[in-house]
């Protein structure tokens, strides 16, 4: 396999779609080495067969909004492969969704979800609904629409959904309400889902707090611990409220927190006043972080990124190529430490080279994030065996994956000066589990 001209052949094929192609070339350049001392992966045409994504549904979902007008949104739902288990991957619903970033999504889920060591294959859906400054009745509108098309091809033991940007345990509850009047069944086919019917303690927590458990194993590999180090956060959803709460719990200092308009300052640290106001924020559905400025008197500096502050550990917790290599140069120069994308492709391909030429701790989204999607499967075992796990067993066996997948990123990754390459650590174990499954299922996997 030759990188350039197996890209040359998929971008060409595959014209436009930046995010997907952006994905492939990381993997490759991380498994090149493996794959040619694999002669077998080759003959089979593995890397061929895996960039492709097994089938993607696209479909129309007409809703009417509060004034009475039609609207039109595109659905879609990307399984990009089942090699090692059902499909499993969230739904997103934001403006800037298209196929392009759904492919890189489902693509980059195989890995992760190989590298949780439980049996899911990835996915990746959603639509290009935007819930900002939508009523709560047209959220749910929208959410029925969408399933009236979604639900035939879904299904507990084929392919199980969640939430991901703009959606939530409450658009899961309307999804899932949906699904169960069309297919007459009663069954865990997503995740995510409230605690009333189905869903698994720490499961809201656990994409921040799994983050938050890797930044500390890395820091251990220095002798380092997380206790008064200060964090930046970007975004101000889901994620980033699980990273800030288990960051507090652990000792440190969240800072940050940011928005599409900007980012806020807070000296004095994120505590738990502040950060239950982050989901009033969110659930205002403006998608604004000025108002945590006003209300506890932060600084706010607007149309700018947090990576411009000087702290210990940066975690991007928002969407996709959010920190570029000017952010990266500036997070060096200010000595961070650590580097963890909680949110997925956090950063971009020259700043994840800035981070590592410059020999910094750095954890890409496939490790750092995955405890979201462990927890999921942890849903799922729940809901199979129709029983509910304590929050302390949730989280131990949270605990346990992390380790896990922490361990397979120092042994594929470790190089010979000792620093650990947690990108290349993290694609070549997640790769090497989806390959190698392919291969003893043949060619029709
Ligand atoms: O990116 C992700 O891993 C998620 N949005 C969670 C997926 C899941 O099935 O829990």
């Amino acid at each position: 396999m030759e990188i350039d001209r197996f890209m040359a052949n998929l971008e060409m094929k595959h014209q436009g779609e930046r995010e997907y192609l952006q994905a492939v070339r990381e993997v490759l350049t991380s498994v090149e080495s493996i794959y040619n001392e694999h002669p077998e992966f080759e003959k089979a045409k593995i890397l061929e067969r895996l960039v492709e994504p097994d089938r993607v549904f696209s479909f129309k979902v007409p809703w009417v909004d509060d004034a009475g007008n039609i609207q039109v949104n595109t659905g879609y739902r990307v399984q990009f492969n089942n090699a090692i288990g059902p499909y499993k991957g969230g739904l997103r619903f934001h403006a800037s969704v298209n196929l392009s970033i759904l492919k890189f999504l489902g693509f980059e889920q195989t890995f992760k979800n190989a590298l949780t060591t439980l049996p899911m294959g990835g996915a990746k859906g959603g639509s290009d609904f935007s819930t900002r400054g939508k009523s709560a009745s047209e959220i749910q509108r929208f959410s029925h629409n969408f399933m009236l098309e979604l639900w035939r091809n879904i299904g507990p033991e084929t392919d199980i959904p969640a939430g991901d940007i703009g959606v939530g345990s409450k658009e899961i509850g309307y999804m899932y309400a949906m699904y169960k009047k069309l297919a007459r069944e009663n069954t865990g086919v997503f995740t995510g889902k409230s605690m009333g019917f189905g869903g698994s303690l720490v499961r809201p927590e656990a994409t921040g707090f799994g983050g938050l458990y890797f930044v500390r194993q890395m820091l251990a590999t220095k002798g380092l611990g997380i206790e008064g180090k200060t964090i930046a956060i970007s975004g101000f959803g889901n994620v980033a409220w699980g990273a800030a709460i288990k960051a507090s719990q652990l000792g440190a200092r969240v800072v940050t927190l940011s928005g599409p308009d900007g980012y806020i300052y807070d000296k004095a640290g994120l505590n738990d006043e502040k950060i239950a106001y982050m989901l009033e924020l969110r659930a205002s559905n403006n998608d604004v972080i000025e108002p945590y400025a006003k209300k506890f008197h932060a600084e706010f500096v607007p149309g700018q990124r947090p990576w411009e502050r000087k702290v210990d550990i940066a975690l991007p917790c928002a969407t996709e190529n959010e920190l570029h290599l000017e952010d990266a140069k500036s997070l060096i120069d200010n000595g961070v430490l650590c580097v963890g994308e909680v949110s997925n492709m956090g950063c971009t391909p020259q700043a994840i080279d800035a981070f590592i030429e410059a020999r910094i701790l750095y954890g890409p989204g496939k490790a750092v994030n995955a405890g979201g999607v462990a927890t999921s499967g942890l849903e799922m075992t729940q809901n199979a065996m129709h029983i509910t796990w304590s929050s302390e067993e949730v989280d131990q066996r949270l605990h346990q994956i992390m380790a896990e997948i922490h361990n397979q990123c120092v042994v594929y990754g470790k190089e010979t000066d000792g620093y650990i390459n947690y990108m290349k650590g993290a694609n070549v174990a997640g790769f090497m589990k989806v390959a190698k499954s392919m291969l003893d299922q043949g060619y029709l996997c």
